[in-house]
């Protein structure tokens, strides 16, 4: 596909986290933090009163002020785009509701051929979201990155099949064990919608994105290659306009599939608190080749007080510094090892990113 520019997108200046990733020296460690824009914020709490989360996703002028929030208030080097990985589902017309303090819940679970047929695929823009995009990307400074994302479709598929979170994401491997001609078919169906949602927010000026594969640390290596890498694969590459940008891919729990999961084809591996970074990078490495690192900060140590954080940022970033040093990685944007966890105090957040930004 060829790389059309966007004629909406800025050019950013002095920004730390498009030069970490495309393995420039920033000025300072970039750091943002997965799932900064929620309920650990006072402001957004009070902006969202009343409003069902999903219909939040469809207002442009709320989706732009929840999204910049967490850039106003803890200085982070990038906002990420409010929305979530089942509102392309949601504007293609599935019946799918995010239910309070549960999550994506589906009417009708996807279970047979007959229901892939039928669940709908997103077939052009979401014009809410491209306006919300506007909006704040006018208010962003240049050094401050916009990032945009998607679900992997394995992560999507496990809450079209279980109807809803599972734990074990049992429904989804009997799915694709006992019926694995159904779970590519889904895969298919869904792939398509992913790369249309994406395409649309790169037209749109995102400076980066995320593809979420969440819950892609449950599944063996072996089962992560046959049924799920083809397809993150197919949307790291032939998203219109993707490499235009950089790509960055994350799943929890994914320590025995970094390798696997960098084949995908991101610029950036996500990497959970559970693997020190100069390990993921040798894993990495070894699979695809010196990438960009981004992570790992466990969640829980937002709640250990300024010493602990300080730390643990001292750790990681040696972990990182070393695996830049060993030619393993090519450079490192801060994050948690997954989402700011609800409960968090904001001043911790806003504490931790002036931590990281210090040293
Ligand atoms: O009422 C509320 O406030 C709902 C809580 C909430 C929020 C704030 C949900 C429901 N989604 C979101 C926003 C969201 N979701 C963002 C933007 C905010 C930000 O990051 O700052 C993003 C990137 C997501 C993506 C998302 N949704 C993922 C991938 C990221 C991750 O955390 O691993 C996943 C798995 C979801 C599904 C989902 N949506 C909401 C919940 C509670 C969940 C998880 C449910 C489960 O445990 O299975």
């Amino acid at each position: 596909m060829t790389a059309i520019s966007s004629p909406k997108r800025r050019a950013l200046i002095d920004a730390p986290l498009l030069d970490a990733a495309t393995g420039k020296t920033p000025r300072r460690t970039p750091v943002w933090f997965m799932r900064q824009a929620g309920r650990s914020l006072p402001e957004y709490r009070a902006a969202r009163e009343g409003i069902p989360m999903l219909d939040s996703c469809f207002m442009p002028e709320l989706l732009a002020e929840i999204t910049l929030q967490p850039v106003r208030r803890h200085d982070v080097d990038a906002a990420i785009l409010f929305s979530d990985i089942v509102v392309p589902l949601k504007a293609a017309g599935l019946d799918i509701d995010i239910v309070p303090g549960r999550g994506p819940v589906l009417a009708d679970p996807i279970r047979t051929a007959a229901d892939v047929d039928k669940l709908p695929v997103l077939e052009g823009e979401v014009p809410e979201v491209l306006k919300g995009i506007g909006i704040i990307l006018a208010e962003l400074q240049p050094h401050q990155a916009l990032i945009g994302f998607a679900g992997a479709p394995f992560t999507l598929a496990s809450y079209l099949v279980e109807g809803g979170p599972s734990k074990n994401h049992e429904k989804t491997k009997a799915m694709m064990h006992a019926e694995p001609q159904v779970w590519h078919k889904l895969m298919q169906r869904l792939t398509p919608t992913i790369k249309t949602w994406l395409a649309s927010q790169i037209d749109a000026g995102i400076d980066a994105m995320q593809l979420f594969d969440s819950w892609a640390g449950f599944l063996t290596e072996r089962d992560y290659r046959e049924f799920v890498l083809p397809y993150s694969t197919e949307i790291l590459a032939e998203t219109p306009g993707i490499t235009e940008i950089p790509r960055i891919h994350f799943g929890v729990g994914t320590g025995e599939l970094l390798g696997a999961m960098s084949e995908a084809g991101s610029d950036v591996m996500g990497v959970d608190w559970r693997v020190p970074l100069d390990q993921a990078a040798q894993r990495i490495h070894a699979a695809s080749g010196a990438k960009v690192l981004q992570g790992n900060l466990d969640p829980a140590i937002l709640f250990a007080g300024n010493d602990v954080v300080r730390e643990e940022t001292r750790r990681i970033k040696t972990e990182a510094a070393a695996a830049i040093d060993a030619g393993h990685a090519t450079g490192h944007i801060f994050n948690l090892g997954h989402g700011v966890l609800p409960n968090t105090p904001a001043e911790a957040i806003t504490e931790a990113v002036a931590i990281i930004h210090e040293s």
